[in-house]
């Protein structure tokens, strides 16, 4: 099979392999200013819009995909040559494999080169909303005081450098500070990452950047700039080399980054555009009053669950999350976490089934043609578990309820925090606390509890005695006799 570069002029040639845009690119114009080009962003907000597009009447709402940080720099050239198209493969549940291209990112901007470039594009008339996946950790939020980390060096650049900014704070104050000198209308600002109260959270903490950066600019934002909460979902693994090889193969696309996802989606949005929105809920999309519950309930149950496969079977020495979940005695664990530490502190959530929201989310760990990878999940842990176990074991402490699989998990991530496998394999840790976990995890060997001092991540949980005591006793538990064998003795208690 021949195969072309995927761009523009290349779009049709396409057309009987897999599925193209049917409207016209060059009509579109932008309307949401999208931060973090990620694999997530591309399989999930980027393809409702795409479904939206090929409906009459919505081409305001194009995508201009912005990559924040100098370390996007690859996924920004390979997104530029290819005219802001990919290819999205869906592996359905059989194992087949669904592809389409994807045009809604009509443009695409470097943040680094170019910084003026992307304040002027989110200051623009035409962009009603900008739309942020920066991860649980782009929010510089500190856990211990639960408030904006205003020491953070990059903060302090940017605001001794307003015009050359490096964080998400810096770009949007610069960018609500022209729309107000220009008497332009309000604008969204709509966070899509893994947070519970992701909308609120983005509110408080630009606020805080702003009353530091540029305190006259609060009172316009409080009046002009709304900040929907959203629930999103969609498991979406790291492209290997293997997924881009196997496009090209079959489909003659040489995409240099596509992306891969389950079949499952799901998006459930706070109606709350000052600027207007698209008919997102035309293309799936659910609207809602209150968000919040839901969002806790994936965050705590989905992403809580991934957490737990992916530090236990790490350690166990698995690579992918469909092997942790396929050991019955890990996913029994899960189960039981779940059953008896999560969904008590969710309330109730109209319209949902737990028992059958958290059947299906087995399933979907399950899913042998995701191999979601290992390393994805644990990456940035010191971020993700405030978010997603934390207020899961604070609840039940104040309840006086049980915390025995959270403290277990918690253990076995200091153990996990060391840099090897049980089979003495090293793993590979990527987390922006890096070093501190390291250290924290050496002084744990000696007292276990020590690993609780990072106040960033744990807050004040070392000043409980309850918590402290399951903690160090799982601890020597898994040092003693190894991940597995403590599972199975905890499944049967
Ligand atoms: C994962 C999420 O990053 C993680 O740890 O739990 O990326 C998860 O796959 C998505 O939130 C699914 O919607």
């Amino acid at each position: 099979m021949n195969t072309y570069q995927l761009n523009n002029k290349n779009l049709t040639l396409f057309k009987d392999q897999v599925a193209i845009p049917q409207y016209n690119r060059a009509e579109v114009k932008t309307g949401i200013v999208h931060v973090g080009i990620g694999g997530f962003h591309r399989a999930h907000q980027a393809l409702y819009t795409d479904d939206l597009l090929h409906q009459e009447g919505n081409n305001d709402w194009g995508i201009c995909g912005v990559a924040l940080l100098k370390f996007d720099q690859k996924i920004y050239n390979t997104l530029k040559e290819q005219d802001g198209l990919y290819t999205l493969v869906v592996k359905e549940l059989d194992g087949t494999l669904s592809k389409r291209i994807i045009g809604s990112m009509v443009e695409t901007l470097f943040a680094p080169e170019n910084p003026s470039k992307v304040i002027e594009k989110m200051a623009s008339d035409e962009v009603k909303i900008i739309t942020l996946t920066i991860t649980e950790g782009g929010y510089n939020y500190n856990e211990a005081t639960s408030e904006f980390d205003a020491d953070n060096p990059q903060i302090l650049q940017d605001i001794a450098n307003p015009l050359n900014p490096i964080t998400i704070f810096g770009y949007l104050t610069q960018a609500l500070k022209l729309r107000k000198e220009r008497g332009l209308d309000g604008i969204t600002i709509q966070s899509c990452d893994n947070i519970q109260g992701n909308g609120h959270m983005t509110q408080k903490m630009l606020l805080s950047y702003v009353k530091m950066a540029e305190p006259t600019l609060v009172g316009w934002i409080e009046n002009n700039v709304s900040f929907p909460n959203s629930m999103v979902d969609r498991i979406t693994p790291a492209t290997t080399q293997n997924d881009v090889e196997e496009l090209t193969k079959t489909s003659g696309i040489d995409d240099a980054w596509p992306v891969v996802c389950e079949p499952f989606k799901q998006w459930v949005i706070e109606d709350n555009f000052v600027a207007g929105r698209p008919a997102w809920e035309n293309v799936g999309a659910q609207f809602a009053k209150d968000v919040v519950p839901y969002e806790k309930m994936k965050l705590s149950l989905l992403n809580a669950g991934h957490s737990v496969l992916g530090i236990l079977g790490a350690l166990i020495g698995y690579n992918t999350i469909d092997e942790v979940v396929h050991n019955k005695n890990i996913a029994t664990f899960l189960k039981n976490y779940m059953d008896k530490e999560v969904t008590s502190t969710l309330g109730t959530l109209e319209g949902v089934d737990l028992e059958v929201y958290k059947q299906s989310l087995i399933e979907r760990f399950g899913n042998i043609n995701i191999k979601d990878q290992i390393d994805r999940i644990c990456s940035e842990s010191s971020a993700k578990i405030p978010i997603f176990i934390l207020p899961t074991v604070n609840t039940q402490l104040k309840n006086k309820a049980n915390i025995k699989h959270a403290a277990f998990v918690l253990a076995a991530w200091a153990v996990y925090s060391l840099g090897k496998n049980e089979k003495g394999t090293d793993l590979n840790i990527k987390d922006a606390l890096k070093t501190t976990l390291h250290q924290k995890a050496i002084a744990a060997q000696q007292n276990s509890t020590l690993f609780l001092e990072i106040e960033t991540v744990f807050g004040d949980l070392r000043k409980n005695d309850v918590f402290v005591q399951a903690f160090a006793n799982a601890y020597d538990n898994i040092v003693k006799k190894g991940v597995e064998k403590c599972v199975i003795d905890i499944n049967q208690s």
